[in-house]
C-alpha cells in the first residue's frame, strides 16, 4: 500500500526513434499525480467547537450545542472559490467525536442537534454546494475520538472503519481523505474521563485503513501517516521547506524530514502545506482582528505552492454557519490578484533553444506548448544541459514558473536561472528541486530579453514540461476589522504579584511578541504566576496565548491548574485541564470556569506540551461570563 512502486502514468510513445527517458527514483501514482494538479484547496473546520469557542472539544459536549443560525454551504464554498481554492475538505468529525452527518453508528451526531430538527446533514449540504461550484470534495475524519467509550480498544477501530466506509460511499467522489496525527490524551470516553494513550501505527494499522479508503475511493489521496499518499509538511504555519522534495524514507514520519523531504528516498510521499486564515482552526470571535492579510496569503503561496507542495488553507465558518465578511474580502482580494497574475503566460511567443535535445519529441520548444504531458529532455548522458528562451520585446515579469514532468520522477537536484540584461548574464536564482513546480519570485520586475535555465546537478537527464513567466498583480489591501469582545477584562491596573521565573510582566502587556520563558516545569517543580487584576471583578475564565514564533527547545505548557482569590490569601479552584492543540496551533486558548467574584488569578503549569528544555507563554488574559 506504500506510495512507492505504484504505477506511473503512460509515458509518451517512441517518437523519431528516441525513446522517452526511463523514470528515475520514486514516481507518483495516478491519484498522486491528479492531486499534484489540484495545487490549492480549502479546509473547513466547523463543528461543536465553533459553538464552545474551543480548538479541541473534550467529547462531553451536548449535540444540542450544534445550532448554526444561518448555515449557507454556498456562501462558504463561494468564499473558498473567490480565494482561488479548487477543492473543499470538511471536518466530518473532529477530535470531540461529534459527527456532522446523520449516522446511525453513534448518537453523538447531528441527528440529535437542533439544526433542522435533527434532519440536517452538513456533509451532504457541503458536498452538493462544492459540486455546484465545480470544486472537488474531500473529508477529514479524526481518528482520535474523545467521545467514544471504546477509544483505545479494538471495538473503536471497528467503529472508525465503518465511519470511513459511510463517508466514502455516501458523498460521491472524494479527492482527499484526511486522517489526523493528533492522537490520544485525556477525554470524556463515554464518561470514563481519563487519559488514554495509544501506539498509533499499531492501533490503527494505517495501511489497512488506507486500503479501505482506496477500495471505495480509488482517486482519493489519504493524509498523512506512513502508508498514506500525502504527508504533513511538519508545521501548521503554512511553510514548506526549500527545497521540499516529494520523496521520503520508508519509515514512520519524522517531523524534521517532513518539512524538506529527503532527496532520492524511496517513497513518493509529497507534502501538503496547511495553515488557517486565522490563528485557530475553528472560528473564535476574539480572533476577528487576526485574520491573515491578502499580502500574507501571497507569502503563504510563495512558501507552499511555489515550492511544489499543495496549499491547504483553512477558512472557519462562524456560529451562523457562514464565513465572516472580512475573511471573504481577504479571500477575494487574494484570489483576484492571483488569477490576474497567472492569467497570461508572458513566455508565449518566445523561442526556446537548448544545449542538447533528445530528438524532436523532446525539443526545447516543449516547455512552451502549454501542455504538461510534453517535455524537453536530453540524451541520457546529458544531465547538466541548459535551455535559453529568447523573449519578444516588451515583456516585463517577476515570476518564473518551471515544472518537471512528474511521471518520470524528480530528476533535477539543483538548477540556476540567469537573465540577460544589457548584454550581461546575471544569475537571479539557484535552488534545489523543481518537482511539481517551482515558482521563483524576482526581487524586481525584469524586462530581460533572454532567460536561461541551467541544470547544475542531476542524476539523470531532465524532463522539463514547462517554463512560464508572469507578472505579479498586487492584491488590493483590505482594512482590518475593528472588534471589541465585551467579555474581555481590560488590563489597566494589572500587575504580577509573584511568578516562578523573572519576566512575567510580558504575560500581561497585551503584546503577543513578548514572552515569559522559564525552565520546563515538572509536577515536582511547577511554574506558576499570580496576577492581581487591580480590583474585584466577576471572573469567568482566563485565556492563554502561546508564542507565535517558534523558538528552539521551547514549548508551550501542556495544561493548567487555575485558581482565584478575592484577597490573595485564600484560594478557590477554578479549572484544571489540558490545552487543546497547543503545541502546533497558534490560537489563543480560552478556559472558561464558573463565574465568581475575584481579584487574583493564579495559574500553575506542570509540564511542557512536548519535550523541551524551556516553557514559554506570550500572554494571559481574563474574561467575564
Ligand atoms: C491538527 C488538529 O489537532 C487540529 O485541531 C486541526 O484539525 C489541524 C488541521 O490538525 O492536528
Ligand atoms: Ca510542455
Amino acid at each position: 500500500m506504500l506510495a512507492a512502486g505504484a504505477a506511473t502514468t503512460a509515458l509518451p510513445a517512441l517518437a523519431q526513434g528516441n525513446a522517452a527517458p526511463r523514470p528515475w527514483g520514486a514516481t507518483p501514482s495516478k491519484r498522486q499525480l491528479a492531486w499534484h494538479m489540484r495545487e490549492q484547496y480549502a479546509f473547513i473546520h466547523f463543528s461543536i467547537n465553533t459553538f464552545t469557542d474551543r480548538e479541541w472539544g473534550y467529547g462531553d459536549e451536548s449535540p444540542k450545542l450544534f445550532n448554526p443560525t444561518a448555515f449557507d454551504a454556498d456562501q462558504i464554498v463561494g468564499a473558498a472559490k473567490a480565494g482561488g481554492m479548487r477543492g473543499i475538505i470538511l471536518t466530518a468529525k473532529h477530535h470531540d467525536g461529534f459527527c456532522l452527518w446523520p449516522t446511525m453508528l453513534t448518537e453523538h451526531c447531528i441527528r440529535n442537534s437542533p439544526y433542522k430538527n435533527g434532519k440536517g446533514d452538513i456533509v451532504g449540504e457541503m458536498e452538493k454546494a462544492t459540486r455546484r461550484a465545480g470544486l472537488a470534495f474531500g473529508l477529514y475524519l479524526s481518528p482520535w475520538d474523545r467521545n467514544h467509550a471504546e477509544y483505545g480498544r479494538p471495538a473503536y477501530i471497528d467503529y472508525y472503519r465503518k465511519q470511513v466506509v459511510e463517508l466514502c460511499t455516501r458523498y460521491g467522489e472524494l479527492f482527499e481523505f484526511w486522517f489526523d496525527g493528533a492522537n490520544g490524551g485525556d477525554g470524556y470516553y463515554g464518561g470514563a474521563r481519563e487519559t488514554r494513550k495509544i501506539d498509533a501505527p499499531k492501533y490503527y494499522n494505517w495501511p489497512s485503513i488506507v486500503a479501505l479508503v482506496h477500495q471505495h475511493q480509488p482517486m482519493a489521496c489519504t493524509f498523512d501517516p506512513l502508508g498514506s499518499d500525502i504527508r504533513w509538511v511538519g508545521n501548521e504555519d503554512g511553510i514548506a521547506g526549500d527545497p521540499c522534495w516529494p520523496t521520503m524514507p520508508n519509515h514512520p514520519y519524522v517531523q524534521s524530514e517532513g518539512n524538506s523531504g529527503v532527496r532520492g528516498a524511496p517513497l513518493w510521499w509529497p507534502a501538503e502545506t496547511n495553515t488557517s486564515i486565522r490563528p485557530g482552526w475553528f472560528y473564535h470571535a476574539d480572533e476577528d482582528a487576526k485574520v491573515k492579510s491578502p499580502e500574507r496569503l501571497v507569502r503563504y503561496f510563495d512558501e507552499s505552492v511555489a515550492r511544489g507542495t499543495n496549499m491547504h488553507l483553512n477558512i472557519p465558518p462562524d456560529r451562523r454557519g457562514r464565513v465572516a465578511d472580512h475573511d471573504v474580502a481577504v479571500l477575494k482580494s487574494f484570489g483576484d490578484a492571483q488569477a490576474a497574475t497567472f492569467a497570461r503566460d508572458l513566455a508565449q511567443g518566445a523561442v526556446a533553444r537548448a544545449s542538447a535535445e533528445r530528438g524532436k519529441a523532446f525539443a526545447a520548444s516543449r516547455v512552451l506548448d502549454g501542455n504538461r504531458d510534453t517535455y524537453w529532455s536530453t540524451p541520457d548522458r546529458d544531465t547538466t544541459p541548459s535551455l535559453t528562451l529568447d523573449l519578444p520585446p516588451g515583456r516585463a515579469f517577476d515570476l518564473i514558473r518551471i515544472r518537471e514532468f512528474l511521471p518520470l520522477g524528480v530528476r533535477v537536484t539543483r538548477f540556476a536561472l540567469d537573465l540577460e540584461e544589457g548584454g550581461q548574464w546575471k544569475t537571479v536564482a539557484e535552488h534545489e528541486c523543481i518537482g511539481a513546480q517551482r515558482i521563483v519570485r524576482l526581487p524586481r520586475v525584469s524586462s530581460a530579453r533572454r532567460l536561461r535555465l541551467r541544470i547544475l546537478d542531476a542524476p539523470a537527464c531532465p524532463a522539463i514540461s514547462e517554463i512560464a513567466l508572469f507578472r505579479q498583480v498586487q492584491p488590493v489591501a483590505v482594512a482590518a476589522p475593528k472588534v471589541s469582545d465585551p467579555t474581555i477584562i481590560p488590563r489597566q491596573g494589572w500587575s504580577i504579584v509573584t511568578a516562578s521565573g523573572p519576566g512575567a510582566e510580558a504575560l500581561i502587556d497585551g503584546d503577543a511578541q513578548t514572552r515569559w520563558t522559564v525552565p520546563s516545569p515538572t509536577s515536582a517543580r511547577p511554574a506558576s504566576v499570580t496576577i492581581d487584576l487591580g480590583r474585584e471583578v466577576s471572573l469567568a475564565g482566563f485565556s492563554l496565548t502561546p508564542s507565535r514564533t517558534i523558538a528552539k527547545d521551547t514549548a508551550p505548557p501542556r495544561g493548567y491548574v487555575a485558581e482565584t482569590s478575592a484577597d490573595g490569601k485564600a484560594w478557590t479552584p477554578a479549572a484544571t485541564g489540558e490545552f487543546g492543540n497547543i503545541a502546533y496551533a497558534l490560537a489563543t486558548q480560552r478556559v472558561p470556569f464558573t463565574a465568581r467574584r475575584a481579584r487574583f488569578l493564579r495559574v500553575r503549569f506542570d509540564a511542557p506540551a512536548i519535550p523541551a528544555g524551556q516553557m514559554t507563554v506570550a500572554d494571559i488574559g481574563a474574561f467575564t461570563g
